[in-house]
Formats: C-alpha cells, sequence, structure tokens
C-alpha cells in the first residue's frame, strides 16, 4: 500500500505542465507541489486554481511551497516549508488544518523540523533544478536521518531513473522531483519507473 508520500512532483505556475502533470500522477505521482518563485502572486493563485483541480481530479495530494497563505488562499491539502521560511509552529497555528512538510539538510536541520507531518532531506544527489542548492549528501546521511527521524522522509536532489535503486534500502517513505519528470519524454513512463526502481 503506497502512501501519499511516495512520490513528489514540484511544477511552476505555468499550465503548460499540465499534460505532464496529468501523466505523471497516471504514472504514480501521489503529490504534487506548486513551486513557484518568480511569477507575481495573482498569476501564481490563477494558475494555482486550476493546478488543484486537476490534481484533485486525477487523484493526487496537493501542496504548496513556501506560503502558508497561498496554501490557504488555494484550499491545499498541505505546505512546504524550508529552514528559512515561518517556523512550523507558526504555520501550525495560522494554518491548523494544513499538513506541513520541511526541509532538511543534515541530521541537524533534520531534527529541528521534526514537528512536521514528513521531512524532506537533500539534495542526496548534484540537482540542475535549484541554483542555491547546498552541498549534495550522498545516501548514508539520508539513510540516518530515515532511521532517527520518527516522520517519514522524502529523499529530493537530483533523483532520477539511473540512481533510484540506490535509495530502496535508505528507510525513505517516498521521494520528491523535477527534472526527472518533468525534462522526460515520457513523464508517465518516468513517474512509472521512479516508482519502480524505489520500490514504493
Ligand atoms: N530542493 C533541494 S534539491 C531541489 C529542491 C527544490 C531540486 C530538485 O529537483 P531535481 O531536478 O529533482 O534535482
Ligand atoms: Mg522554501
Amino acid at each position: 500500500m503506497s502512501s501519499m508520500w511516495a512520490l513528489q512532483l514540484l511544477v511552476p505556475a505555468d499550465r503548460t505542465c499540465f499534460p505532464q502533470v496529468e501523466a505523471a500522477i497516471r504514472g504514480g505521482v501521489t503529490l504534487v507541489q506548486l513551486r513557484e518563485k518568480n511569477r507575481p502572486d495573482l498569476e501564481t493563485y490563477r494558475v494555482g486554481r486550476e493546478l488543484r483541480d486537476l490534481v484533485r481530479r486525477s487523484g493526487a495530494a496537493f501542496f504548496v511551497n513556501d506560503r502558508p497563505d497561498l496554501a490557504l488562499a488555494l484550499e491545499a491539502d498541505g505546505v512546504h516549508v524550508g529552514q528559512d521560511d515561518l517556523p512550523l509552529e507558526v504555520v501550525r497555528h495560522i494554518a491548523p488544518g494544513l499538513l506541513i512538510g520541511a526541509s532538511s539538510h543534515d541530521l541537524e536541520s533534520a531534527r529541528r523540523v521534526q514537528a512536521a507531518d514528513y521531512v524532506a532531506f537533500g539534495p542526496v544527489f548534484p540537482t540542475p533544478s535549484k541554483d542555491d542548492a547546498e552541498t549534495p549528501t550522498g545516501v548514508p546521511p539520508l539513510r540516518r536521518v530515515a532511521a532517527e527521524i520518527a516522520r517519514p522522509v522524502v529523499a529530493i536532489g537530483g533523483i532520477g531513473l539511473g540512481n533510484a535503486a540506490e535509495l530502496r534500502t535508505a528507510g525513505i517513505a517516498g521521494v520528491a522531483v523535477i527534472s526527472a519528470i518533468l525534462n522526460a519524454s515520457d513523464p508517465e513512463a518516468a513517474a512509472r519507473g521512479l516508482r519502480g526502481g524505489l520500490g514504493l
């Protein structure tokens, strides 16, 4: 039985991604996260509403990155916050109905966000998708965090068909990806291949 954390896809507020999102959900994406760093709020909100409806219709969960206000406005299932975003307890206070994911990059930062509903860890491998990404951790630190943290741990950063199998025994609940699916010629097959490679 797969959980909602198994395979997360991060997407910008761009309608041209919608067919890829639908295909990826058919292939096994369980959660779609709207991650928009550049567009004006109004545009993000309008595209976000359409994305939310599409994601729900397709049977996946819908999260919003960075912004509890936007997550509430979009009636999302959850919000994902980084170590420099609002503190978890503040997010819980203003948005008690939202699930919360939080980013970490080492054991110390993972411990700081243990109260989240899932803890993302990475980048595990070099990533083409985040300019200010930390140094890749490799798999052993991921394994240690997954063993110690009493929450589902989701690996992120450079995960693709070529290395998913390396994560099989890491004790993770899932992975989050951008390029492995959005840059794939067949996003449905890419999602299915990731699920298979991970054994999730
Ligand atoms: N946080 C750490 S790595 C990353 C984010 C948002 C980007 C993941 O993208 P990709 O293409 O799957 O490496
Ligand atoms: Mg953030």
